[in-house]
């Protein structure tokens, strides 16, 4: 077994309360891979109390694929687990997951290099934490459930762009597959139906974004939302931001962001891009992520402005 792997299973069996984190603004992937972790870990151990913390999904929960967050108080000594994310800041609970004994994190993104856990695991080459975690589980060998595996292969399938992202290995299409085989479940009725769906009213909000779009001639494009903007949308900084995947498939673009106002008027950013990486980018202005998928927090409209004449150069 992976010596990471083992280890990490080691501090699992070692404490009786684990609370378990994942990234503001929670997606499938972050999601995922909590609740399949806590629900292997009651599955295979039954005396540990184990609390999955952060703000509720707006989607994903109240469709009740997703539980609610649990509440944990912090005050008997825990294993903190973070998932899906690297760093403090960017944790929900982060309050919360300090207090931990001891901090362990499990993610695939790149950010820059910090020393806020005792352990750390981080494959950047996954295509989801919910690879990582899969394949950890997997490696132990005990009890899987038909829900671990469904929890799994929806952050799996998310993170990957369902299989389409070149994140996607062989290695993503095979654990992808043992989830299918051992959770026995469809994944288009079971999984894709449920969180997959998309309404009316996301549809008049991606016509929106669409309808507002600036193109430069040499593949950069963006939208900017303005806090009036999302008022009058009713939607979050977060939410109109997600839409960037829709301008994905797009051939005249090479680099896509998405800057939405928030309520401090600096701006959240989300980036795609086709195959130049913007990664060293969006680290030089305080985001992070992937080669080819970051997110910025917070810029300046100073600082987004210049962001923006350096992502056109990229693409000349
Ligand atoms: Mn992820």
């Amino acid at each position: 077994m992976n010596k990471e792997y083992k280890f990490i299973y080691k501090k699992i069996k070692e404490y009786d309360t684990i609370v378990i984190a994942r990234h503001k603004n929670s997606d499938m992937d972050a999601l995922g891979s909590q609740y399949a972790l806590k629900e292997w870990i009651n599955l295979n151990f039954e005396d540990k109390k184990v609390y999955c913390i952060g703000e509720n999904h707006q989607k994903y929960t109240t469709k009740g694929f997703i539980p609610l967050s649990d509440t944990f108080d912090g005050d008997t000594p825990f294993l903190g687990i973070c998932l899906d994310v690297n760093t403090n800041d960017r944790t929900a609970g982060e309050e919360v997951f300090k207090k931990a004994s001891y901090k362990i994190c499990i993610d695939h993104h790149h950010y820059k290099e910090n020393n806020e856990y005792d352990f750390a695991c981080v494959e950047n080459t996954a295509s989801a934490c919910c690879e990582i975690i899969a394949k950890m589980l997997f490696s132990y060998k005990k009890k899987m459930s038909s829900q671990v595996c469904k929890y799994l292969y929806a952050g799996l399938s998310s993170d990957s762009g369902n299989f389409y992202y070149p994140s996607t290995t062989p290695e993503t299409l095979s654990i992808a597959s043992k989830l299918m085989e051992v959770g026995k479940f469809n994944p288009y009725n079971e999984i894709h139906m449920i969180v997959g769906m998309k309404t009316l009213k996301d549809l008049k909000l991606t016509n929106y974004l669409f309808s507002k779009i600036v193109v430069d001639p040499d593949g950069f494009a963006y939208f900017e939302n303005s806090l009036a903007d999302l008022t009058s949308l009713e939607v979050t900084a977060s939410a109109a931001n997600e839409k960037i995947a829709e301008f994905n498939k797009v051939e005249e673009i090479k680099i896509f962001l998405a800057a939405s106002e928030c309520e401090d008027h600096t701006f959240r950013c989300s980036l795609r891009s086709k195959d130049i990486s913007v990664v060293e980018v969006a680290q030089k202005y305080g985001g992070g992520g992937h080669n080819l998928a970051c997110g910025i927090k917070s810029i300046s409209k100073e600082n987004l402005e210049k962001m923006k004449l350096e992502l056109i150069n990229l693409t000349k």
